[in-house]
């Protein structure tokens, strides 16, 4: 059952994009009767989605005491609306909620989502937030920024988050989310920013990943993942930060990173990688840390490495690597910390 109920709703099968289709139409189909009886988009039913959400929280934190029955929503603590063209009208809707640090106790499963189709941006970050990241958060079609890092979210992250084309930031950092990296998450070709840090995601990281070429940032540490990095990272041409470290990584440094020509920080430290470091990636010359610390890495260190002139930390620490410091290390100026101990 399970292998034919995983299979059935893999975010590859054709099925699963039909059935996205239709419920995606059908909302809409259901959006506009709704808007159609209210004479527009209705600022109600998004108020109404919010309040319940409120009711289903341990104790409403007191940045919530704005959100009453009748006021607007748009003049809520951490609500913003905006103006969107609808026909002939510009009716207001909900785009942002954004109440970090707040102490909201709560779970978003019970936020009806498919109430907020205008949400552009959620930011609910450090907070009490507890229970799973749901499915339903397929409807937030025009989410551009999801914001969840410093909460208590587990289970796995859905399938249904590879349908929402126009995110540019995901930070799901700092929680206890389980399960894989869900491959369909290389369908958010928009997606600048990254972060998955510090959960207990376990698995490979899918080689899919390598379609997202507008990564500037991409952060999958201190997880528990595993197999080797996939030769397709070399795709992501616009990396600034690549964090891998604290994971059980292992294989060699692909070559293929040399093509990351914007890295600034790669940070593959505490995994199992061996074979040398690869000479190739002494053309990445804007790097400025190189963490390859507490690994099998073997070999010499490549005096190429003096060519990277802005280098500020280098730690290769407890690895395998022989031979000595070549002298050409000594002419990066910038060079604060090196530590080959
Ligand atoms: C929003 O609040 C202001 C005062 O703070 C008030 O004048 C205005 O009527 C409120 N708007 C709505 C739609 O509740
Ligand atoms: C989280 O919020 C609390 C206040 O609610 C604050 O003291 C703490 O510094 C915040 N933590 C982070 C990581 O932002
Ligand atoms: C969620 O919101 C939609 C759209 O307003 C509505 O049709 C639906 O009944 C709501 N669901 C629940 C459980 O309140
Ligand atoms: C609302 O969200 C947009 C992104 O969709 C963002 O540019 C804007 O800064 C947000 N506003 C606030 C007050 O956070
Ligand atoms: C990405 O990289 C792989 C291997 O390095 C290559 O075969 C592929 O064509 C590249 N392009 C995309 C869009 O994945
Ligand atoms: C470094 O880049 C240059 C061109 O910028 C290329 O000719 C050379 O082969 C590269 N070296 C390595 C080791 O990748
Ligand atoms: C890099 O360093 C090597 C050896 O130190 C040197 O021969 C080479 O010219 C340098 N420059 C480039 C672009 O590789
Ligand atoms: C339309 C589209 O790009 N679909 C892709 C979404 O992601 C899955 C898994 O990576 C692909 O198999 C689909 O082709």
């Amino acid at each position: 059952m399970q292998t034919l109920g995983s299979k059935m709703l893999s975010c590859s099968t054709p099925l699963f994009y039909l059935c996205c289709l239709l419920l995606v139409s059908f909302l809409l189909l259901l959006e506009e009767a709704h808007a159609a009886r209210h004479g527009g988009i209705s600022l109600r039913s998004q108020h109404t989605a919010l309040l319940q959400w409120k009711a289903t929280l341990a104790s409403p934190p007191l940045q919530m005491s704005s959100w009453q029955e009748n006021t607007s929503p748009c003049n809520w603590t951490g609500i913003m609306c905006a103006a969107v063209r609808h026909g002939r009208r510009m009716p207001w809707v909900v785009t942002n909620i954004s109440l970090p640090d707040a102490g909201i106790h709560g779970q978003l499963g019970e936020l009806n989502f498919s109430a907020l189709p205008f949400l552009t941006y959620i930011d609910l970050q450090n907070n009490s937030l507890h229970g799973a990241l749901p499915a339903s958060i397929i409807s937030l079609s025009a989410l551009l920024i999801l914001n969840l890092p410093y909460n208590q979210l587990t289970g796995e992250i859905p399938y249904e988050i590879g349908g929402l084309r126009s995110l540019m930031q995901i930070d799901l950092s700092f929680n206890r989310l389980t399960g894989l990296i869900p491959a369909c998450l290389s369908n958010l070709t928009m997606l600048t920013g990254l972060a998955i840090h510090q959960n207990m995601v376990s698995g490979p990281i899918p080689e899919e990943i390598g379609r997202l070429v507008n990564l500037q940032g991409l952060q999958l540490s201190n997880s528990a993942l595993s197999g080797m990095i996939p030769k397709t990272l070399g795709n992501l041409t616009q990396l600034n930060i690549l964090y891998l470290f604290g994971n059980q990584l292992s294989g060699p440094i692909p070559h293929e990173l040399s093509r990351l020509v914007h890295l600034q920080r790669l940070q593959l430290q505490s995994n199992d990688f061996s074979g040398p470091i690869p000479i190739s990636i002494t053309n990445l010359t804007k790097m400025n840390q190189l963490f390859l610390f507490e690994n099998q890495i073997t070999g010499s260190i490549p005096v190429e490495l003096g060519n990277l002139t802005v280098l500020n930390e280098l730690f290769l620490y407890t690895n395998q690597i022989t031979g000595s410091i070549p002298s050409e290390l000594g002419i990066l100026l910038n060079l604060q910390e090196l530590d080959l101990s």
